[in-house]
């Protein structure tokens, strides 16, 4: 897959593909990372890529003509290559997108933007805007790295043996389960003990109900109507024995873990006056 960046800073993204597993799937040629800089474009001899905004106001604004030179090159590089703009007024990043884009077959190209942003006519050469949330940060090279790596996650090779982005977070919809390696105690912590037993049924149910328990707790919105229910509901009349005790364990757990923190903060208020 090739991943090439408009940028005026290409310096920052040769340094972020030359590390870690990004630099091993390049050196595998899984995938190809490389830069434009649009003030290779400019015919003035000061190399100008911004200007003041038309009606005033702070800042400076990205000029069209370098950009899209820039842009224009890059589309005859990777004709088949879905151009992306950086930029917060896009539609936020996440792991279905992500998927999207690693079983696209396309190859990408990112325009990273500067300063106070592009001159609004730069998006015509462009497909998508893309946002990696909502903050303003100084440049987009780095959201676009960010896209870059979760998006070379995904092909086949880039992550070791062991590693699958097919289990990721979010994968399941549902925040990840807590891992744990050697030692068995740290520091008077321990291991759980399920984790020892070899029994991968019993595993895999622990981890599924860590990851019910962590979502409804931290991301509720990521649950679905029908889990929500299980969770804080009312349980179906009909459901097979095995998933009625296991929805029941947890809702006691869930109680159980909610009582504990309840009685924690009266302790603590009593403890403050
Ligand atoms: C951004 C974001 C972001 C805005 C002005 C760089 C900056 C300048 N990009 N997700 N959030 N970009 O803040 O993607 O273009």
């Amino acid at each position: 897959m090739k991943f090439l960046f408009v940028t005026l800073f290409p310096e920052q993204i040769e340094q972020a593909a030359s590390h870690s597993i990004l630099q091993r799937a390049a050196s595998k040629g899984l995938i190809k990372v490389s830069c434009i800089n649009p003030r290779d474009f400019t015919h003035d001899v000061h190399r100008t890529v911004d200007d003041s905004p038309f009606g005033g106001g702070a800042g400076m604004v990205l000029k069209p003509e370098p950009m899209v030179a820039a842009i224009r090159k890059a589309k005859e590089q990777l004709p088949n290559a879905r151009v992306i703009a950086m930029c917060p007024g896009g539609r936020t990043l996440k792991q279905s997108i992500v998927e999207e884009y690693a079983h696209s077959g396309q190859d990408f190209i990112f325009v990273c933007g500067h300063y106070e942003g592009f001159d609004e006519r730069i998006f015509y050469w462009v497909d998508e805007k893309l946002s990696i949330g909502d903050y303003v940060l100084t440049g987009g090279e780095m959201p676009a790295i960010i896209v870059m790596d979760a998006i070379s996650r995904f092909i086949p090779g880039v992550l070791g043996k062991i590693e699958s982005a097919e289990e990721d977070s979010f994968r399941t919809g549902l925040l990840e389960y807590p891992q744990y390696t050697r030692p068995v105690n740290f520091e008077g912590m321990e291991v759980p003990e399920v984790l020892r037993s070899g029994n991968h049924a019993l595993i895999n149910s622990w981890r599924l109900k860590q990851s019910l328990k962590a979502t409804l707790a931290l991301r509720p919105d990521l649950l679905s109507a029908e889990q929500k229910e299980l969770l804080t509901g009312r349980l179906p009349y009909k459901m097979k024995k095995s998933e009625r005790r296991f929805y029941e364990e947890l809702r006691a757990e869930i109680a159980a873990e909610q009582e504990k923190r309840a009685s924690a903060e009266v302790k603590e208020d009593e403890a403050n006056g």
